[in-house]
């Protein structure tokens, strides 16, 4: 491929410093990747592209879409190599391939914070809740009560941070670059909210609940976040004051002793080091709440363009997605392979995933996966299948999930907002075979 005018560069180089002008440069006018560009193309991804004539125009290929140097990595005892998003706060997301789990381990559960990690207590069982606001009895409960009261649960449920999938917006929103990894599905133990909320006497009057842990937050006074919800997903049976994950107590990095567990809606409700909830006639008003916090547009609007988020409405049951976790994205593969055996993750916020398709060819052609049923509600659930590919060369393993109310993801993140949440663009994994 040559500039016109300037010197040759490779096209990997120029992928490189300006993807946007390579692309332009390897598709031209008409879109059609041909002759020296195909070739050149087919240098830089390894391998020759049997599907280029799928190929739409002014796609980036997967392999050359990551940007410069590649992602750094977490390096800490206990935990994965996950992708390092930033240290201050800690925040880091697991490789996709890395979520082939049914119940995520520990050492593999994704990081999210807004303020510092607090010093772990010496005895667990005297950790104090309080119950209050729109209550009859406001009540105090350490963890030690917690277990003897209530009926304890043990429920595998997805967490997914509202910003995950935030780097397919564009332009760039503000906040982590989450590429699809901020999300876990650990098993839970601990007794339902509800429950708790009950023997607090909850008034008529309780339509919002409040928040409240223990970390502040790095830049100012004051708590880390402190969110809260409608009444109505704090009494839904999968809402818990979790006390163990997987059958162990809770690591400190998560939330020890006690966090709350609110499945399928903005990971940002599941307080970690949980001390209080309030119960509340009106939307709470704490850290993360209101403005473009946790809100998506209701009317779409400009990407890109400036909005206060008064029109916004809060981000609840989060959009279907899945992860494929059989192969790496860029997975070299030994010449001669001639299919795939897929596996991965979906799941759809309060809804399920009714159907999960593959496409090795640009999109042209789908087929349908084996989702299994989740194993209870708010779990992940599992989803199998096989391609064939025609020859050795560059393929992309395109994959989209459907949920229980027939929606799939989009082609590109949709509803662009400020702050990045809720997008949901189908996913493309770059797979070399030779
Ligand atoms: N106390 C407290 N709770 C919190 C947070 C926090 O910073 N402080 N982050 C929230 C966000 S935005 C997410 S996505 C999840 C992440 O939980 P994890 O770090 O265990 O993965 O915790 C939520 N609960
Ligand atoms: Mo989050």
């Amino acid at each position: 491929m040559t500039q016109q005018g300037g010197p040759e560069r490779s096209v990997h180089e120029l992928y490189r410093d300006d993807p946007e002008r390579a692309d332009a440069l390897a598709w031209g006018r008409r879109g059609v990747l041909k002759g020296a560009a195909l070739a050149a193309m087919g240098t830089a991804l390894g391998g020759t592209i049997p599907f280029a004539r799928q190929m739409p125009a002014g796609l980036l290929p997967a392999a050359l879409a990551q940007g410069q140097g590649g992602p750094q990595f977490l390096e800490m005892e206990g935990k994965a190599r996950l992708i390092l998003q930033g240290e201050r706060p800690l925040n880091a997301e697991t490789p996709e391939h890395l979520l082939d789990d049914d119940v995520t381990p520990a050492d593999k559960f994704f990081i999210r914070n807004n303020g510092s990690v607090p010093e772990a207590v010496a005895d667990p069982r005297t950790w104090k809740i309080t119950i209050d606001g729109e209550v009859n009895t406001p009540i105090e409960l350490t963890l030690g009560d917690l277990e003897r009261r209530f009926e304890l649960v043990t429920r595998r449920l997805q967490m997914e941070c509202g910003g995950n999938g935030r780097s397919g917006f564009s332009p760039q929103a503000a906040g982590n670059q989450w590429g699809n990894g901020a999300i876990s599905c650990a098993e839970w133990t601990g007794v339902r909210l509800r429950d708790v909320l009950r023997a607090a006497g909850a008034k008529d009057s309780a339509k919002f609940t409040g928040h409240h842990g223990a970390d502040s937050h790095l830049s100012a006074q004051g708590p880390a976040i402190s969110r809260g919800m409608r009444i109505e997903k704090a009494m839904d049976e999968d809402t818990i004051i979790a006390i163990r994950m997987n059958g162990a107590p809770i690591p400190q990095m998560h939330g020890a002793p006690t966090r709350l567990m609110v499945p399928g809606w903005p990971g940002s409700l599941s307080q970690k080091w949980f001390t209080r909830i309030e119960l509340r006639a009106s939307p709470h008003s704490g850290r993360g709440m209101g403005g473009t916090s946790y809100r998506v547009p209701v009317r779409p609007i400009v990407p890109g363009s400036r909005n206060n988020g008064a029109d916004f409405a809060d981000l609840e049951s989060m959009p279907v997605r899945c992860v494929l976790t059989s192969h790496a994205h860029g997975a070299r593969l030994p010449t001669g392979t001639r299919a795939l055996d897929l596996r991965g993750q979906a799941w759809a916020g309060d809804l399920t995933v009714s159907a999960v398709h593959v496409s090795v060819d640009f999109g042209a052609t789908w087929q349908a996966m084996t989702v299994n049923p989740p194993p209870n509600r708010h779990a992940w659930q599992r989803w199998t299948g096989r391609v064939a590919l025609p020859s050795d060369g560059y393929f992309e393993v395109w994959y989209r999930a459907t949920d229980s109310n027939g929606r799939m993801q989009p082609h590109v993140a949709a509803n662009w907002n400020p702050q990045g949440y809720g997008a949901n663009p189908i996913s493309r994994a770059a797979i070399l075979v030779g």
